[in-house]
C-alpha cells in the first residue's frame, strides 16, 4: 500500500507505538497526583515530554507548553479563554480565506458570544495570502488575528512573518495554526514571535488525541481556565477556588499521558533527522508529483502558491474526487478527497471537494508513480 495522506495523519514509527506501550507495560500510573513509584515515573516522563515539546518549537518556558487533545482544542482554549474574556462589540477577529474550520468555527461562536466580528483576509486564486489584502483587512479594531501557518487543503505556507509583525503593529494577538506546518517547515515561537500557536501530535508522526498550545506566558496568566476539573486547582472550597501555576490550570483532568509521552518520543525520532534535509527531500518530491500530476491529462491542480509544502490537490475531468479516491484505492493507493475541513476554499474555487495527495518524510518518487499508475486507471474507467 501507498499512503499519501499524511496530511490527515502521518504514520507512526515503532519507536512511538513501542514508547506508547511502554508507558502502559511499565508506567500505568496517573500524574500529578500520587506518591508511589509508578505515578513518579509516569509524572517525570510526562513533564520530561512537555521539555521536548519546549525546546522543539524554542518556546521560553514549560510554563507555555500545554498540552491539548490536538490543534482543534488548542484554537478552542484561546477562543473561549482569552477571546471570550477580551473581546468586545465593536473587536474585531481576523481570519483568512483558507482557514481550516478549525480555525473559523471557534472564532464564530466566540463573536456570537461577545460581539466582535469574524473579517475575512481573501486569497487569490492560486491560493496566496498577499500582504495587500491582509494589510486592508487590518485595522486598530483588530484584537486577534487567527491563521494558519500551512494550508492543509492547498499546501500554501502563508508569509506569517512580515504578517505577525503588521498585526503587532495596531496590538493585534496573533494565533497559528500550525497544524500542518510542523513537520514541513521549522516552527520557532520566538523568532516567529506569534503569541499562540496550535498543533497536533498525530501530524508530527506521535499519537492521536494529544496536541499542544504554546501560549506567550504574559498573555497565558492574565486568562481564566478553559475547563475547571482535577489538576488544574491549588485549593478548592465551595466558597473560592485557587487556580493551579501555568501551565496546569489549562490541563483539567487527567490528560492523554501516553499520548504525551508518545509525542515526546515522536519529536526525538523527527529531530534526529537532518531536517533541513527532510524538508529538502518532501520539496523534492512534491515538485515531482506536481510535474507528474500535470502530465496527466484533463487533470487540474487546486493551489499553485509558489513555495507550497506537501499536499497537492486536483480534479479531474474524468471523474469526482470520491469516485478518483475510490478507484486508486482499490489499487492500493490511499489518498483523501473531499472538501479537507476547508469548505470556504472549495466555495472560492466553485468545487464541492478535491483530491488531494499528501506527503511525510517517508514518501518517495516511486510512491507517485503509483499514484499516477492509479490515476490511468481511473481515466480508463470514467474517460
Ligand atoms: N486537518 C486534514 O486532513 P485536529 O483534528 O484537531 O488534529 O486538527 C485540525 C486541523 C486544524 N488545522 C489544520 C490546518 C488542519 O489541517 C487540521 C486537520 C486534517 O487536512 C483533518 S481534517
Amino acid at each position: 500500500m501507498v499512503y499519501l495522506d499524511s496530511a490527515a495523519t502521518t504514520l507512526k514509527p515503532q519507536a512511538v507505538i513501542d514508547t506508547v506501550s511502554d508507558v502502559y507495560a511499565r508506567d500505568c500510573a496517573n500524574i500529578h497526583r500520587a506518591v508511589h513509584l509508578l505515578s513518579q515515573r509516569a509524572t517525570a516522563r510526562y513533564e520530561e515530554a512537555r521539555e521536548k515539546v519546549r525546546i522543539f518549537l524554542n518556546a521560553r518556558s514549560r510554563t507555555e507548553v500545554i498540552f491539548t487533545r490536538g490543534t482543534t482544542e488548542s484554537i478552542n482554549v484561546v477562543a473561549q479563554s482569552w477571546a471570550r474574556t477580551f473581546l468586545q462589540e465593536g473587536d474585531e477577529v481576523l481570519v483568512t480565506e483558507l482557514e481550516h474550520h478549525s480555525n473559523i468555527v471557534p472564532w464564530q461562536i466566540v463573536c456570537q458570544q461577545t460581539g466582535a466580528e469574524l473579517v475575512v483576509v481573501p486569497m487569490t486564486d492560486r491560493g496566496e495570502i498577499l500582504r495587500e489584502a491582509f494589510e486592508q483587512r487590518l485595522n486598530s479594531r483588530t484584537r486577534l488575528v487567527a491563521m494558519a501557518h500551512v494550508s492543509n487543503a492547498l499546501g500554501t505556507v502563508l508569509p506569517v512573518e512580515p504578517l505577525i509583525e503588521l498585526a503587532h503593529e495596531q496590538g493585534a494577538v496573533v494565533l497559528l495554526d500550525g497544524a500542518q506546518a510542523v513537520s514541513h517547515v521549522p516552527v520557532d515561537v520566538q523568532a516567529l514571535d506569534c503569541d499562540f500557536y496550535a498543533f497536533s501530535g498525530h501530524k508530527l508522526y506521535g499519537p492521536t488525541g494529544v496536541g499542544v498550545l504554546y501560549g506567550r506566558e504574559r498573555l497565558l496568566e492574565g486568562m481564566p481556565p478553559y475547563q475547571g476539573g482535577g489538576d488544574m486547582i491549588r485549593s478548592v472550597t465551595f466558597g473560592e477556588t485557587i487556580y493551579n501555576d501555568l501551565p496546569y490550570k489549562f490541563e483539567a483532568g487527567t490528560p492523554s499521558i501516553a499520548g504525551a509521552i508518545g509525542l515526546g518520543a515522536a519529536i526525538d525520532y523527527f529531530t534526529a533527522f537532518d531536517l533541513d534535509a527532510v524538508h529538502a527531500h518532501e520539496s523534492a518530491v512534491l515538485r515531482y508529483a506536481t510535474e507528474a500530476l500535470e502530465s496527466v491529462s484533463g487533470l487540474r491542480l487546486i493551489g499553485t502558491a509558489p513555495g507550497k509544502v506537501a499536499s497537492a490537490s486536483f480534479l479531474m475531468d474524468a471523474a469526482h474526487p470520491h469516485d478518483i479516491g475510490t478507484i486508486v484505492d482499490s489499487e492500493g493507493v490511499a489518498i483523501r478527497t473531499g472538501h479537507h475541513c476547508a469548505q470556504p476554499v472549495m466555495e472560492h474555487f466553485g468545487i464541492a471537494a478535491t483530491a488531494r495527495a499528501s506527503i511525510g518524510m517517508y514518501n518517495t518518487a516511486e510512491d507517485v508513480d503509483a499514484l499516477v499508475r492509479a490515476l490511468h486507471k481511473v481515466q480508463e474507467l470514467f474517460g
